[in-house]
């Protein structure tokens, strides 16, 4: 190794080894790393337990679970996918590639770093295991809405518990995502001369820190609900299940952004280096981040339409949230304006990303009708609602993550990865996908409610094509599983700067990125 890049890890006996090392690192890389496989775990968990579900759905009169057993499996599903895939994909990349954008040498608080990554196996391990807990897991949706929620066995408990853990770790996580960027950048690397990503992660990292305290609330109330005699929830006592409503859409609007934000950061480093054009509108993509940012506080009662509130509150709610397709039609404007006139190339990263503009933004559409209360009030509960959020969580934050992921791949392994393998990831995903979850805005229009084990006969069609594009999903994904594996193992070595267009500082780095980043810090001008 030359002297400027330091030692090769391998052989330096100063630190541990094994098991050792990756419960005792404090490096952004190894516990990016574990992030990244700790989410991915968690996705094929997920994901197993949707199949289940569309395995029960993929006829009507099939009865392969216990109605009980299907709320457990929609409800495990919603959760895991959400606390457990996809936020701390988001910070798994967030470790990776912040310090190495900013040109720092490593997370401000580095030891707090592997306590936030080591909190959330136990609190994995707390929510599956409440599937052998006698009554099982909670089957009262990943919103656990009371009052269903307080009557609920003790599956709800540990549930809670692993909700309290997994905020404790996102809050840790956002404390040192906001002190690295605000603390540590490299000379001459301004607020707004960061990267995309790294902008979007530092308002994520508010949005957090803002939201997951209120979730922890919403959660806590539950709990003295359930066991200790209050009565928040409950009519008879003086309290009010809707109060439960307010209090977790408060939190789950803006979980919404903190799964999308950073999903927006990674296409807007993708999409400029494969068009070989500069990002289109710069201080308007940071702009428009901040303002989805602070409108996604204003809008959480668009969830609750039919909980019978005034119409003055349904205007409200219902304008301000079209608000937000402003700032996201800036962000969609400027990708499109990038990709114009660019010299485009479609390598597996630039795929996902044009992909994700595609789908996601159609996600957003159908966002746009859920807003407009008296059309809500007619879908809510259905299928199309299914059908919107997984437009924006798979094809929108999933994308993102398998764009993000093919892109800077060749940077955290020092190979380049099978492109005709990541290709075929790609469409074969794009077109199960939409197999999936395009039939289910039909299902929803014509009245499927959702989280239902049964169905009339005249939705068979469109779920038996939902039920059989799931399962080509799920088996697509093993390519990707594929590929990383083949990646890590070898391959044709990366250069340091593997994709001709790509100007940010982590490219200035040989690959794999050196175990410690930087020497010298790098002077940005
Ligand atoms: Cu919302």
């Amino acid at each position: 190794m030359e002297a400027v890049h330091g030692h090769d890890h391998a052989h330096d006996h100063h630190h541990p080894t094994g098991i050792t090392r990756w419960l005792t690192t404090t490096n952004h890389k190894d516990i990016g790393s574990m992030y990244l496989w700790f989410s991915f775990t968690m996705f094929i968990t997920g994901g197993i337990l949707a199949l289940g579900i569309r395995a029960e759905l993929f006829q009507p009169g099939l009865q392969l679970w216990k109605p009980e057993f299907f709320n457990q499996l929609t409800t495990m599903h919603g959760l895991m996918m959400v606390f457990g895939a996809i936020m701390p994909a988001f910070v798994g990349f967030a470790n990776w590639q912040i310090p190495l954008m900013i040109g720092a040498s490593d997370m401000a608080f580095a030891r707090m770093n592997n306590f936030s990554f080591w909190l959330l196996p136990p609190a994995a391990l707390l929510l599956a295991s409440s599937f052998f807990v006698p009554g099982g897991a909670t089957g009262a949706g990943w919103t656990l809405y009371a009052p269903l929620s307080v009557q609920q066995g003790m599956g709800m408990d540990l549930a809670i518990f692993a909700v309290h853990i997994m905020g404790a770790s996102s809050i840790m996580g956002s404390i040192n995502i906001i002190v690295t960027i605000l603390n540590m950048r490299a000379p001459g690397m301004t607020l707004m001369k960061m990267p995309l990503f790294v902008w979007t992660w530092l308002i994520t990292a508010y949005l957090l820190i803002a939201v997951m305290p209120v979730l922890a609330g919403a959660v806590t109330m539950l709990l003295t609900d359930r066991h200790f005699g209050t009565n928040f929830f409950n009519a008879a006592g003086g309290g009010d299940p809707v109060l439960y409503q307010h209090v977790f859409w408060f939190f789950g609007h803006p979980e919404v952004y903190i799964m999308i934000l950073p999903a927006f950061g990674i296409v807007s480093q993708v999409i400029p280096t494969f068009a070989r054009k500069p990002l289109f509108g710069y201080a308007s993509m940071v702009y428009a981040t901040a303002s989805i940012a602070i409108l996604s506080f204003i809008v959480w009662a668009h969830h609750m339409f039919v909980t019978g509130m005034p119409a003055a509150g349904q205007l409200f709610f219902m304008y301000a949230t079209m608000l937000i397709a402003v700032p996201t039609g800036v962000k969609v404007f400027n990708w499109v304006a990038t990709m114009w006139k660019g010299s485009m190339t479609f390598e597996t990263p630039m795929l996902f990303s044009v992909g994700f503009l595609f789908v996601f933004t159609m996600g957003g559409f159908t966002g746009l009708v859920c807003a407009v209360a008296p059309i809500d009030i007619q879908i809510q509960d259905t299928y199309y609602v299914v059908a919107h959020f997984h437009y924006v969580l798979v094809a929108g934050s999933l994308f993102a993550l398998f764009s993000g992921t093919y892109f800077w791949l060749p940077k955290w392994t020092g190979h380049m990865y099978d492109e005709k393998l990541g290709k075929l990831h790609f469409w074969l995903s794009m077109i199960f996908f939409n197999m999936t979850f395009f039939v289910m805005h039909f299902l929803g229009l014509a009245g499927m409610p959702r989280r239902i084990p049964d169905y009339s006969q005249q939705f068979a069609d469109f779920n038996m094509i939902a039920s059989i594009g799931a399962f080509g999903f799920g088996l697509t994904q093993l390519i990707f599983l594929a590929v990383i594996i083949k990646c890590i193992k070898g391959g044709p070595k990366a250069p340091a700067k593997p994709w001709e267009g790509a100007d940010t500082l982590e490219w200035t780095l040989p690959s794999p990125a050196p175990y410690h980043t930087f020497e010298t810090p790098p002077v940005v001008k």
